[in-house]
This record gives structure tokens, C-alpha cells and sequence, in this order.
């Protein structure tokens, strides 16, 4: 059995999960996990690495059909609830699943995909049917779960980590900020990314603590819950504070003083996936006497920086390398940079991913000869402590901590009637870093931005539609011909549709 489930046996008792207001232990998770694995086992006694896509919402059932896929020797590839159908069809195809498992509020939503991909749409109900089979013998070398992450390229690749991965990306966690079985922890990310599968859900899990689930964040919610103290710590993207914040402003002075009194007495609260501003920090401290702890990491490499959870917090700062991660930061000839000079992030350790699912060109490009991870991430060491300078890619934009690749919305944008040429940015933001936004060439006159927008949300997630439309009749671009973005984002208009 994996480390993370043969360790809960000795939680069996303790509350594991607070779920649709009902709270389960670790005891009930165990069991209902390998219920999971004995449905999937009925024709094979190991899935063997067979990959296994679901699509449930943060949630008890969401757990135990993830840790049922691993008990039976599936990789467990989790599908974002957000995402419309084409970006489920694409997830689909690459990690060539051959059954998704569904909540029943997307059963109808998927359907089509059965007669069209022929792929089998297996109900929660179904899978969690009462049943016991011998487990097979699972090596944490195996393959463990494919999370799709977006990047220099069009189409988002899947990055996949073995058991061994992810017990190093929570150990390091779980040591480097003291998590303990009393914590109780409140998770409203989405759980297709590795802030909430990682350092919220599964951090939990393995320390025999409480993680408790809003099927989506709320701040209203979210307050409500930090004002009941039951919570001990509390992990989030810099928009979600933002909107706590604010939030926070607008409520009577009473509840105000109760709310922050409750917030001082957690034990710690963290933020990364994005920038964390500085005022967003100092605002945080002054209405909650917490300061945040600000912390890097990646897909590809869980955590890889954090600042110190006894020591100090330094604002715009990352900290140092966690325990058991290599960090260099080196120039554009992989040489390394003295202090306070500008350099990328490379990354070593056993916290790092094993491969893009099923490219082994990309995956070989993501890597020094010698074997350092190329995060793209630019930094610098200054006075001790390390700080995040940006990224080497205008084609890369964090929006609400989502990581979206301007690529694959201009390749989307391309196929629409009126669209004749276009150019994706970031541009800043307060609230949610960056917003993405798009300068379209026209075919024709006629280009109804609105209609467009509504056309391409049928095609991706919310947080990759654009928010600011320029429309224009070139595009700027250098003497090769390349769109030059940081020209078109000085030139930014902001006509909003
Ligand atoms: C949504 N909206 C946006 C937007 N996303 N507007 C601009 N930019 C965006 N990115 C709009 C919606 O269209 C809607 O508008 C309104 O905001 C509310 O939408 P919502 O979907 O209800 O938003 P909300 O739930 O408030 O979402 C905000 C959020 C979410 C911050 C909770 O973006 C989120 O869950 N982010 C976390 C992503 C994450 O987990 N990243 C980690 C990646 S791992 P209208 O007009 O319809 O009201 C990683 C590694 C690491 O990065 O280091 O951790
Ligand atoms: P993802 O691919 O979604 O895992 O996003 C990883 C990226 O988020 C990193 O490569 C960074 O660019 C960014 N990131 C994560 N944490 C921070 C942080 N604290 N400060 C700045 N950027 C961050």
C-alpha cells in the first residue's frame, strides 16, 4: 500500500475530511478507497498505470476516488470542474483514458463524450459500491497522477509525478511548516492544481489533520468559517486575500473586530501560485495581525522556495530552498549568478516531476544536461533571501493564480469567422495580478467583440477568456516579424466589451 494510505491506519479514528457538512474519518476514507479500487479492479487485478480521469468537485467522494485510483495502480488524472467541453475532450485524448468517473452533476455534461470518444462515463454512485478485492503491491517508483499545466506551447501538457514525487513534495511541507495531526485546515481551491491536491489536501491527509472543504471559494463563506476557530492554518493564491480584504471592508466594525480576532489565532496562513503585493501583505497584517508566509513553487516541482515559518517573513521575498530541494540561479549560459544579479531558477530533488505525459522532447528541453529542472522563473538573491523577478516568457501570463498560455487562446481566437490575426498579453492587475487581454485584427468591419468573447467561452475555462479587447489593424512586430508584446502592452487602450 502507499505511504499516505498505510499511514492513515493509525488515524482511523481522527476526522479526516469536513465535507458537504458532514465530517468523515480517516477510517471511512480508507475503506471507501478501497471500495474505489476493488469497482475498478473487477476485470485485472492492477491497473498497471492505466490512466483514470474524474470530475468531482473538492469534495469526500473526490479523496476517495483519488486515493482509490492509487490503491488499485491507476494514475489519477483529476479534470477541472471549470473547464467546458472541449478542454475536458483534450485531457481526454492525451492521457488516453479509456473511463472517467463523474459526480452526478456532470453525468448529462459528459455523455456526448461516450458516443463520440467511445470512452466509458462511470457514476460516483457506482464506483463507491460496497465491495472488497485483494490490493495489489504498489512501488512508489510507479506513476502516480498527470496534472495539466499550460506553458510555451498551444495545448497544456500533463505533468506527471510517481508516489515517490509526491511524498517528497508533501514531506518537505509537512516538515518545513510543522504541520501536526491537531491542524484543521479550510481547502476552497480547486483540486486539479498542485496548491490544493498538495499542500492543502494532502499535507492534511498525511499528518492525520482535518481538511475541510467549500466546494468553491466564497469569501463570505470563507470568513464565516475562520470567525468559528476551528481553523489552525489557511493557504491561498494572492486574489483570494485580495478579495478577502476586501470583503472584510465593507462589513460593520463589529464584525470586523470579530472576524480579525478570530484570523490572529491561526497558526499560520500562506500564500503563493502568484506575487504576493506588498500592500496586500501590509493590509492582511493590519486587519488580521498575521503575516503571511510567502512561499514559490510549480507543477512541475511542488514547493521549491518558502520563507521561514519560526524566522522571518521578508515582504516581496521568497525565502530560501525547502528541505531536500537544490536550487541554483543561473544566467542565460547555465553559469551561476553572484548576489543580487538577476538569474533563472533551476531546480533538483526528489520533488521533482518525472515527465511531460507521453513528450519526451518537451520533457528533455525541461532539463540542463546534468539534470537541472528549467523553471523559466526569473530571480535574485538579495540580502539573504531569495525573490521571484518574473518569468522569461511574455507568452506566459498568472491570472487568479491560474497559469494560462497566451498561445492557446490566439490558436482558439484564430479559428473565429471574423478573427483575422490577434495577440494575447497579461496586463497588471490589483486584484487578480494580471488580466488576460487580446488586440484583434479584423477580418471585416464587423467584428462584434461580444460575440466573439461569448463564442470563445464555449471553448475555455472562465479565467482564459479575455477581459480587455483592443481591436487594431496591425499588430506591432520586430524586423523577424515576431509580435513584439511588451510594445502592444505600452500601447493599451483598455476598451473593455
Ligand atoms: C474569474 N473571473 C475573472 C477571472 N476569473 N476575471 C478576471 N480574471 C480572472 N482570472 C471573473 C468571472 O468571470 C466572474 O465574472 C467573476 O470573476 C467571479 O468568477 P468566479 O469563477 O466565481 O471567480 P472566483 O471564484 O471568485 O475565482 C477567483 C479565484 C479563482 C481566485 C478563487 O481564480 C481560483 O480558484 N484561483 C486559484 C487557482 C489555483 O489554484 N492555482 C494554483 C496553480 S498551482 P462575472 O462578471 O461573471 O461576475 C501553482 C503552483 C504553486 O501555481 O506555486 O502553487
Ligand atoms: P503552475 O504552473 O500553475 O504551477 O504555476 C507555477 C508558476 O507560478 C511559477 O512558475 C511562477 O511563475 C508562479 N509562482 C508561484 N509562486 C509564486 C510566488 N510566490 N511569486 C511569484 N510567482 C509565483
Amino acid at each position: 500500500m502507499i505511504t499516505l494510505l498505510k499511514q492513515s491506519e493509525s488515524f482511523k479514528n481522527r476526522i479526516a475530511i469536513v465535507s458537504k457538512g458532514k465530517s468523515f474519518s480517516y477510517g471511512q476514507l480508507l475503506k471507501t478507497s478501497k471500495a474505489v479500487a476493488a469497482n475498478l479492479l473487477r476485470e485485472t487485478t492492477d491497473l498497471n498505470e492505466a490512466r483514470v480521469t474524474f470530475l468531482i468537485p473538492p469534495s469526500f467522494e473526490y479523496t476517495a476516488v483519488q486515493w482509490g485510483i492509487w490503491a488499485a495502480g491507476g494514475i489519477a488524472v483529476p479534470l477541472c470542474i471549470l473547464h467546458p467541453l472541449p478542454s475536458i475532450q483534450y485531457v481526454l485524448e492525451d492521457t488516453q483514458a479509456r473511463i472517467v468517473i463523474a459526480d452526478a452533476a456532470y453525468y448529462d455534461f459528459l455523455k456526448p463524450l461516450e458516443d463520440h470518444m467511445g470512452i466509458s462515463v462511470i457514476t460516483l454512485e457506482s464506483i463507491l459500491k460496497e465491495t472488497i478485492v485483494p490490493l495489489p503491491d504498489i512501488d512508489s517508483s510507479r506513476r502516480a497522477m498527470i496534472l495539466y499545466t499550460s506553458g510555451t506551447t498551444s495545448k497544456p501538457k500533463g505533468v506527471v509525478t510517481t508516489h515517490a514525487t509526491i511524498e517528497a513534495q508533501i514531506t518537505t511541507l509537512v516538515n518545513a511548516w510543522e504541520w501536526r495531526k491537531e491542524d484543521h485546515i479550510l481547502n476552497i481551491l480547486p483540486l486539479h492544481h498542485v496548491h490544493g491536491i498538495i499542500n492543502v489536501l494532502s499535507c492534511a491527509l498525511w499528518s492525520g489533520a482535518c481538511c475541510e472543504f467549500l466546494p468553491k471559494f466564497d469569501a463570505d463563506k470563507v470568513w464565516a468559517t475562520i470567525a468559528s476557530e476551528r481553523l489552525t492554518l489557511f493557504m491561498a493564491v494572492p486574489t483570494i486575500y485580495y478579495k478577502l480584504i476586501s470583503f472584510w471592508e465593507e462589513l460593520p466594525a463589529t464584525t470586523q473586530e470579530v472576524y480579525s480576532r478570530a484570523a490572529s489565532q491561526l497558526r499560520l496562513m500562506v500564500s503563493g501560485s502568484a506575487a504576493l503585493p506588498v500592500p496586500v501583505l501590509e493590509k492582511w497584517k493590519e486587519i488580521t495581525g498575521q503575516t503571511l508566509l510567502e512561499r514559490y513553487g510549480m507543477t512541475e516541482i511542488g514547493m521549491g522556495l518558502s520563507n521561514s515559518y519560526r524566522g522571518e517573513r521578508r515582504p516581496g521575498h521568497v525565502g530560501l530552498p525547502l528541505p531536500g530541494v537544490e536550487m541554483r540561479l543561473v544566467d542565460s549560459a547555465n553559469r551561476p549568478v553572484p548576489e543580487n544579479t538577476p538569474g533563472e531558477y533551476q531546480i533538483k530533488g526528489l520533488s521533482v516531476f518525472k515527465e511531460y505525459w507521453q513528450k519526451p522532447e518537451a520533457t528533455k528541453k525541461a532539463f540542463t544536461e546534468d539534470g537541472w529542472f528549467i523553471t523559466g522563473d526569473i530571480g535574485m538573491l538579495s540580502d539573504g533571501l531569495y525573490k521571484i523577478l518574473g518569468r522569461d516568457s511574455v507568452d506566459i501570463i498568472k491570472s487568479g493564480g491560474y497559469k494560462i498560455s497566451a498561445l492557446e487562446i490566439e490558436d482558439v481566437l484564430r479559428k473565429h469567422d471574423m478573427v483575422a490575426d490577434c495577440a494575447v498579453v497579461g496586463l497588471p492587475d490589483e486584484e487578480w495580478g494580471e488580466v488576460v487581454s487580446v488586440c484583434l485584427i479584423p477580418k471585416s468591419k464587423e467584428l462584434d467583440v461580444e460575440e466573439v468573447s461569448s463564442w470563445l467561452k464555449t471553448q475555455l475555462p472562465a479565467y482564459k477568456i479575455p477581459r480587455k479587447y483592443m481591436l487594431s489593424a496591425e499588430l506591432p512586430r520586430n524586423v523577424l516579424g515576431k509580435v513584439t508584446k511588451n510594445e502592444l502592452k505600452k500601447r493599451w487602450p483598455a476598451i473593455a466589451p
